[in-house]
């Protein structure tokens, strides 16, 4: 997989890409990240990308021109999958939208900054808008670092035991069980007896309950799925 990141401050967004599991996916070649700074696509020597926004208000809106001049150059060197905008205003991410992008071989995100982009560029550009929940970011970048967290950990073959995704909260709309590791007893904590038990087939059946529970009472939207 490819992923093209377009944003006004690469640096902001860069570390999440330098650590742990995304830095060993990067390395072993699963995914290649390339950033792109807007500035370097900005209108004129003042390197200016954003202007006031037509009909008055508050903020600055990104400008078509630089944002067209970025996308054209990557949309001509390759077909992406995907044309990302990161916004508050969209579609919630969710797991099942990260496993879809997972499966791609090139997608294209832009980061939003100050009050968003030309409405132009969204009608022109973008084939999908995602947001990271319900309050709102200075910028889009570590939400397109969030998304590709995301997605990355799921492409087939970076986590080393494959079986771990599968086990994670929401990949079947349930929320994780609880888990324990040694000791089994601790200041008077107990692990629950059944985890000891080495019976299996009990243990899987306590642990679905434990996540249906769970996902009962603190999401049980997800049951409606
Ligand atoms: Cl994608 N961007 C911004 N600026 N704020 C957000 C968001 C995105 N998702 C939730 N809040």
């Amino acid at each position: 997989m490819r992923i093209d990141i377009i944003t006004v401050s690469p640096e902001l967004i860069k570390s999440p890409f330098e650590y742990s599991i995304i830095k060993r996916a990067i390395n072993k070649g699963f995914v290649e990240v390339h950033f792109h700074n807007l500035r370097d696509y900005a209108l004129n020597k003042y390197g200016q990308i954003d202007d006031m926004q037509y009909g008055g208000g508050a903020g600055m809106v990104l400008m078509i021109e630089p944002i067209d001049k970025c996308m054209s150059k990557l949309l001509a060197e390759r077909t992406y999958d995907e044309v990302i905008y990161m916004t508050p205003d969209a579609p919630t991410l969710n797991q099942q939208t990260a496993n879809t992008l997972s499966l791609k071989e090139n997608i294209l995100i832009l980061t939003g900054h100050y009050k968003g982009v030309d409405q132009r560029v969204r009608d022109k550009f973008i084939t999908k808008e995602i947001s990271i929940g319900d309050y709102v970011l200075s910028g889009g970048e570590i939400a397109a670092a969030v998304l590709c967290d995301a997605i990355i950990r799921l492409i087939p073959g970076v986590l080393g035991d494959e079986t771990s995704a599968l086990t994670d909260s929401f990949q079947d709309n349930l929320l994780a069980p609880p888990i324990y590791t040694r000791p089994s007893e601790y200041d008077g904590l107990k692990v629950p007896d059944v985890l000891l038990s080495g019976n299996f087939k009990k243990i899987d059946a306590w642990r679905h309950d434990q996540a249906y529970n769970k996902t009962q009472i603190l999401k049980p939207d997800l049951l409606d799925e």
